[in-house]
């Protein structure tokens, strides 16, 4: 497992490699089908971490002073088989020694690497994603890893009771018999009733956030926009509506930067990464 230093880190990030709260890059950006330039996400993130506070008025928390390290960005082989594992592997040290992990992508596919290691680490763990697409296909271009069958994937290692999809407004109609079959909850706006989130509460949980869940106009840098969307207050709203819930991990992807124009989709990825480890950090 090879790490690139982060030059510079996430905003308050400390240079040390153990922390209770981690923050790690997988730049993947293989079965990408429309247009390429996830593997660019993490360095632009970081990078215009730099023009938020450290602050948040909201939460009235700070990241200086929380315990978080930022591990940097690790370095994947060519084939996406090889890649999955390295992820893997990663992803299973991370969340071991860490309470909380923030996973950077890269395209959507980190996340099945991902489910391979809460496999191991904590099978008992629930799933939300966040997400324009329901990924549930059996496989896209002859690839079974592939960013449009990631729910699918997840869905065979853990029970479907499980896992929930919330801002769907686009998929195959395979995948949408799918999820009605496998009886998996899905919803196009980010509401949980307040009883899903009282069981919620009782496991851990993890997070996939792609950010074409939101409107294309708040998040154009992505590789396949969807139009309409959630709007940024709403997303935020969400994430906070979480509050209380023992999320162990969770991972952004989908930002391509060469589609970024004025990096108002980076900035928007790193002010939800400030949230999320003040909230769950
Ligand atoms: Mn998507």
């Amino acid at each position: 497992m090879k790490l690139i230093l982060p030059k510079p880190p996430f905003l308050e990030a400390q240079a040390k490699t153990e922390a209770p709260v981690l923050l790690v890059g997988f730049p993947l950006d293989i079965t990408t089908s429309f247009r390429k330039g996830t593997a660019l996400a993490p360095k632009k993130i970081r990078e215009v971490s730099d023009s938020l506070e450290s602050y948040s008025p909201r939460l009235a928390k700070d990241l200086c002073n929380l315990e978080f390290a930022d591990w940097g960005t690790l370095e994947l082989p060519e084939s996406l088989e090889d890649s999955l594992k390295e992820i893997a592997f990663c992803a299973q040290k991370a969340l071991k020694s860490s309470k909380f992990t923030f996973f950077l992508g890269g395209e959507h596919s980190i996340t099945i690497g991902i489910a391979q290691a809460l496999k191991k680490v904590e099978p008992s763990t629930n799933f939300i994603f966040l997400d324009a697409h329901l990924d549930a296909r059996e496989s896209y271009l002859k690839e079974k890893n592939s960013h449009a069958s990631v729910l699918r994937r997840v869905a065979e290692m853990f029970p479907q009771s499980e896992i929930m999809a919330l801002g769907i407004r686009s998929g195959s109609q395979e995948d949408f018999k799918f999820v009605q079959e496998k009886r998996i909850y899905y919803s196009e706006n980010l509401f949980l009733p307040e009883k899903t989130l009282n069981l919620l509460k009782q496991k851990p949980l993890y997070l996939s956030l792609d950010i074409d869940v939101l409107d294309p106009s708040v998040a154009p840098g992505t590789g396949n926009p969807e139009p309409p969307g959630v709007n940024f207050a709403d997303l935020l709203e969400f994430l906070y509506s979480l509050r209380g819930v023992n999320l162990i991990g969770m991972d952004l992807v989908e930002v391509s930067p060469p589609w970024d124009e004025s990096d108002r989709t980076a900035i928007a990825a790193a002010k939800i990464i400030r949230e999320t480890l003040l909230l769950f950090g």
